[in-house]
């Protein structure tokens, strides 16, 4: 019957052909992970296409997938490069089938685009960074070639070089496995490289330890923290602080060769300064609340730390700087961090007295490489992205005329003030408390502003001034709760804060973008 056995033999071909494909893939990237752990883990294909990708994601997708996924939004994006390389793959096999030259063209086309990706990023590390994806390609490339030539069942026409005809199907597994296993060696090893290449970096932060702040924070406010379950820590631990960044993999700067430069526009003492320089400075201490832009109302992006750092406005004016309204040329900062990432803030606020820092402590310990080891920037008052960069390792003074950094030619504004915010905490949204008291609580912020008023409405009621926990400084959020006879029934629970210049927050609905959001946060609950 050679109907049904031609039937039979391109099921099998094309399914060999789509393992073919998968296993070129894997190959390619396992060998591309290799080559990356042996010289620059940042250059490996999956992180440089996921890069180029969220550097090329329109603000409001990038807006979408921080809202949908969260803190796995890297997670999400790395396995949607895998999902699609793997589609590639099983396509390639398939031409591969026919042709094997041209599936083999393919992957090596796959792996030049990994190159361009690998050129294109801001902390390229030359034109070395090529080699990853370029090797992983050609690896692939070869496997697609050998196993397509297998892949034709015995006593079938061939593909087009003609010389794959009759390999048995023993023939075509083994050298599939044989693929396979070499492939996840390689893989293994890649990664066990990438590894040990941070450890320079680990054991730097594992030696570091932090002077005694010159200006230590004030204890915390006693009363600050209320006593009421389910409101935020008044003081964010370092696990459960927000994470915010266009890193895929974690920059690990060792120390003991960072340094930060500062320099351009009126800087009369351009100069470096290593960490041991930092360090020898006076320092302060103090609690400041971090929010970022994209933190929609009633969003979890926003935390509040006790920071150790170098006071900026004076190393600054040591360098020659001067704010605008004395006659310095500079309006913008430029703070560049080892990725490559730049945020840009206004000299003036830097340089008016709040305590905008250097950071190289975060509650008690040096910075977690998470949030910016050794050394990033924080500024009370700005959000997170035109103030707050991480791994940072140069400031260029500039003008806002001259130069967008990165978030603002994404359409995010050149200059952003944090709104002023309140927060529900508990209870939690379709919460159903039973009737009787009902203690609503939660945070407001309104950063280097203060908090003077948190008010609460229950459904169309009046509104109502709520208890407000100590301020611990106007740098930090402040506390608020209130006792509501909760009836039975379906309640809609708002609030709203007033800061320390008086001005109310406002009910009108922004979108993250540009400049933060705003508008009242509200809960629904049903009192069974
Ligand atoms: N190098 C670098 N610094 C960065 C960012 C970044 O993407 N890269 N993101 C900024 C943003 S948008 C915010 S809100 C804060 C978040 O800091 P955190 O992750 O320590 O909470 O870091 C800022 N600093
Ligand atoms: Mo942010």
């Amino acid at each position: 019957m050679p109907g049904v056995s031609s039937f039979r033999n391109t099921i099998i071909r094309t399914a060999r052909g789509a393992l073919a494909g998968l296993l070129a893939g894997f190959t390619a990237l396992a060998v591309a992970e290799l080559v990356a752990g042996l010289l620059r883990p940042a250059a490996g294909p999956v992180t440089v296409v996921g890069g180029a990708v969220i550097d090329r994601t329109p603000a409001s997708v990038k807006d979408f997938a921080i809202r949908t996924f969260g803190e796995d939004d890297k997670l999400v994006l790395q396995l949607g490069i895998l999902l699609v390389s793997a589609l590639f793959a099983v396509v390639l096999g398939a031409v591969a089938l026919r042709h094997r030259s041209a599936g083999a063209a393919g992957v090596l086309v796959l792996g030049i685009v990994g190159a361009a990706a690998a050129l294109s990023r801001p902390d390229s590390g030359g034109a070395g960074d090529v080699l990853p994806s370029l090797t992983g390609a050609l690896a692939g490339a070869a496997v697609l070639y050998v196993l397509a030539g297998k892949a034709t069942p015995a006593g079938s026409p061939s593909g087009d070089e003609g010389t794959g005809g009759g390999w048995s199907r023993r023939g075509f597994l083994t050298a599939a496995a044989v693929t396979a296993a070499a492939a996840t060696g390689a893989g293994a090893l890649g990664r066990a490289l990438s590894g040990r290449q941070g450890r320079g970096a680990v054991a730097s932060r594992n030696a570091l330890a932090l002077p005694a702040p010159a200006s230590p924070a004030p204890a915390v406010a006693s009363g600050a923290q209320l006593k009421v379950p389910g409101i935020s820590g008044f003081t964010t631990s370092n696990r459960e602080f927000y994470r915010v960044d266009t890193a895929l993999v974690v920059p690990k700067v060792d120390a003991a060769t960072w340094r930060l430069r500062i320099h351009g526009k009126g800087v009369t003492r351009p100069r470096s300064y290593t960490l041991d320089q930092l360090l020898a400075r006076p320092l302060i201490e103090r609690d400041i609340t971090l929010t970022c832009v994209s933190n929609e109302v009633g969003g979890p992006y926003t935390g509040n730390a006790r920071w150790l750092g170098v006071p900026l406005a004076g190393l600054l004016a040591e360098c020659g700087v001067k704010p605008p309204s004395k006659g310095g040329g500079a309006d913008q900062l430029v703070a560049r961090s080892v990725d490559g990432m730049t945020l840009g803030s206004p000299v003036e606020d830097l340089m008016d007295g709040r305590d905008a820092m250097l950071a190289v402590g975060m509650n008690g310990e040096p910075l977690p490489f998470d949030h910016g080891f050794p050394v990033r920037m924080l500024v009370p008052g700005l959000y997170g992205y035109v103030s707050a960069c991480k791994w940072i390792t140069d400031i260029e003074l500039a003008t806002f005329d001259a130069y967008d950094p990165y978030w603002v030619t994404r359409k995010w504004a050149r200059r952003a003030p944090v709104k002023t915010q309140s927060r529900i905490d508990t209870p939690r949204p379709f919460a159903r408390p039973a009737a009787g008291t009902v203690v609503i609580a939660g945070v407001a912020w309104a950063q280097h502003r203060g908090i003077t008023r948190v008010e609460v409405r229950v459904d169309d009621g009046p509104w109502q001034d709520a208890d407000l926990a100590a301020q611990d400084t106007l740098d930090t959020w402040r506390q608020w709760s209130h006792r509501w006879q909760a009836t039975p029934g379906g309640h809609t629970l708002a609030v709203r804060a007033t800061d320390g210049t008086g001005a109310v927050q406002t009910e009108q609905r922004a979108r993250t973008v540009p400049d933060g959001a705003s508008g009242w946060h509200s809960v629904f609950v049903t009192v069974p």
